[in-house]
């Protein structure tokens, strides 16, 4: 097992000191900027940019892993049958700098909109970029009966453990006795185990990394998107203004000091266990938790299809668009190291 002190997260952080200890340069006008852009630029929307997140966000690194994983798939999955949804918070912007089909829906429904638009167009690859707020306050319905029902949607859920957007109010995932701007005497509820719930509504891809698991990270969302059925990836990440600085992190970078002291990568861990309440010292455990295909919900329904003998034409679509073709070829437990 390999844990987040590993060389590579070392190096990351060695890599942002050396940043932060570098001699500001000169402005040189004799020097003309690389004219070929940035890797990146035709998975950004270029026009949409610059962004409107805060310094030491964790935002930025979830969005790059995500085009990252995107690259990765495009041989078998183009981008022209990838859409991102997304519901409003400061995550719900990915969907607005995508370079993809994307649709920036309103708070908490990005699920039911994902569901009625593979639904409607079965071949696409629909992938739902989601705040806690979002997904499991406000919107914790729809993803409740869209796990139970092994819906075939991606799931990148963003956990900053607040209502960044807003002011940093407390939601479904704030620690018990954290600092927010709806509990300045600190939360009186405990926080949803979000794999946990997961793992109980039988969801068959499950797993958790932090903003320092770069690598990982995008690995994890890649497999996410090759899996057929209803995939969920937590990622946790820092907001610096809307729970941090009340809450013993003061920066991003502390935080993110935080995750290399704390974080523990264990696939094979007891998912009741990994719940998140946040004390100083408390792991926070990451993996690659759940790799356990079932039948997706439009596998099913291209079986039943199939096996009456009607709608022919509804039954192909909902078959090529659950993945039956396009294997995962993946193990029980993928591999969690860099
Ligand atoms: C129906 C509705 N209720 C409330 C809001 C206000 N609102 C916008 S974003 C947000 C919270 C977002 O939190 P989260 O989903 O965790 O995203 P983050 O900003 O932390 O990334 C709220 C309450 C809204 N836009 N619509
Ligand atoms: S408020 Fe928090 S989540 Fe929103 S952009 Fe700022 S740091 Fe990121
Ligand atoms: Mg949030």
């Amino acid at each position: 097992m390999k844990t987040a002190t590993d060389g590579q997260s070392e190096a990351l952080l060695r890599q942002g000191a050396a940043i932060e200890a570098a001699p500001p340069e000169a402005a040189d006008p004799e020097v003309a900027l690389p004219s070929e852009g940035h890797p990146a630029d035709n998975l950004l929307r270029e026009d949409r940019l610059p962004h409107i997140w805060c310094p030491e966000c964790g935002l930025g690194i979830a969005l790059k892993a995500y085009l990252r994983a995107l690259e990765q798939v495009a041989p078998e999955m183009p981008l022209d049958k990838q859409v991102c949804v997304s519901g409003i918070g400061c995550t719900g912007r990915i969907a607005g700098y995508v370079n993809l089909d994307s649709y920036h829906t309103t708070h908490g429904r990005a699920i039911p909109f994902a569901t009625g638009l593979k639904l409607g167009n079965p071949e696409l690859s629909v992938t739902v970029f989601t705040g806690d707020g979002d997904l499991l306050t406000i919107g914790g319905n729809h993803f409740v009966h869209a796990a139970r029902r092994n819906f075939d949607i991606n799931v990148f859920l963003v956990n900053n453990f607040t209502y960044g957007m807003t002011g940093g109010q407390f939601g479904g995932t704030t620690p018990q006795g954290a600092v927010s701007s709806t509990t300045p005497y600190g939360n009186v509820e405990d926080p949803m185990n979000v794999p946990a719930l997961a793992e109980a509504l039988g969801v068959p891809y499950v797993a958790r990394w932090t903003t320092l698991h770069v690598r990982q990270l995008a690995r994890s969302l890649e497999q996410a998107l090759r899996t057929p059925g209803f995939t969920l990836v937590e990622i946790i990440s820092p907001c610096p203004p809307g729970f941090g600085r009340a809450n013993e992190y003061r920066t991003g970078t502390e935080m993110m000091k935080a995750f290399r002291d704390v974080c523990r990568v264990d696939p094979e861990a007891d998912l009741r266990t990994v719940g998140l309440p946040m004390r100083p010292g408390d792991p926070i455990v990451c993996g690659d938790f759940i790799c356990r295909p079932r039948p997706s919900y439009l596998q099913r329904y291209a079986e039943q299809m199939r096996n009456a003998g009607v709608h022919e034409a509804a039954a192909e679509a909902a078959a090529s668009a659950s993945g039956e073709g396009v294997s995962p070829g993946y193990s029980r437990r993928l591999e969690s190291a860099p």
